[in-house]
């Protein structure tokens, strides 16, 4: 079953004020849950009850709603930020027992994972849907590819055993272009594999530019089961 709007806004609202700190560098993820967590922020600093904050946003869908908001949007490339971040806020797509994740639905899963992986703490917010007992089992493993490794990229993706799908875009006709330029491979593997080594063997096949896998950086958990039964996990 969908995760509501409502547990969406309850956990994008809790996690801003259990977790985010007056000063902090703090990095706004992507999707229809993480939104709302952008939304919170903007509406302390607006308050006054939340102050000098510096955000760095994972994708333009962030940035828009951030920028719109009053949000002040920094890069990891502004020296002030000393290329580091404080804490993100991120949602997920499937989260295994280990707490290794897919993320990428959303198509931002390049700048997602340059920003949890400078960051202190990861947070992760996401309906109780989102919980697997094993990654790929309910959704695929994206992959961001430059337009003219499609071919060999997918050919690789088969000869380890898996099926690489072109994302297609709907209401524009042709695939999925992030926002970075590139195109999107949704990859399926029925085998059973090890996650963290899976994102290292997707990492070094040429023309992959990023995969969804987020192994390497243990997230916190804020899983939302329903409106009233929202989980703090970090085990
Ligand atoms: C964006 O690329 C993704 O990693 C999102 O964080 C993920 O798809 C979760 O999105 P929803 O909160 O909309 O399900």
């Amino acid at each position: 079953m969908g995760d509501t709007e409502a547990i969406k806004k309850i956990l994008g609202t809790q996690a801003v004020d259990r977790f985010v700190e007056n000063g902090m560098r703090l990095g706004l993820g992507t999707g229809s849950t993480a939104i709302w967590a952008a939304r919170r922020v903007a509406a302390r600093i607006a308050d006054g009850s939340l102050r000098g904050i510096r955000a760095v946003v994972t994708s333009l869908q962030t940035e828009l709603e951030a920028r719109a908001l009053g949000i002040p949007v920094f890069t990891l490339n502004d020296a002030a930020l000393d290329c580091t971040l404080d804490l993100t806020i991120d949602g997920a797509d499937e989260i295994d027992p280990a707490r290794n994740l897919i993320k990428g639905g959303g198509g931002a899963l390049l700048m997602e994972k340059i920003i949890a992986y400078s960051s202190r703490r990861l947070l992760i917010i996401a309906g109780a849907s989102k919980l697997s007992a094993r990654l790929c089992d309910s959704f695929a493993i994206p992959l961001e590819v430059a337009a003219d490794a499609v071919a060999t990229v997918s050919r690789r993706i088969r000869e380890m055993g898996g099926e690489a799908a072109i994302r297609i875009a709907v209401r524009k006709a042709g695939p999925v272009v992030t926002d970075l330029g590139n195109l999107l491979l949704d990859v399926t593997f029925r085998q059973a594999f090890d996650p963290q080594r899976m994102e290292d063997e997707l990492k070094v096949i040429p023309g992959v530019l990023e995969n969804g896998l987020f192994t390497k950086k243990k997230p916190e958990l804020l899983i939302g089961h329903s409106e009233d039964n929202v989980e703090y996990r970090t085990a």
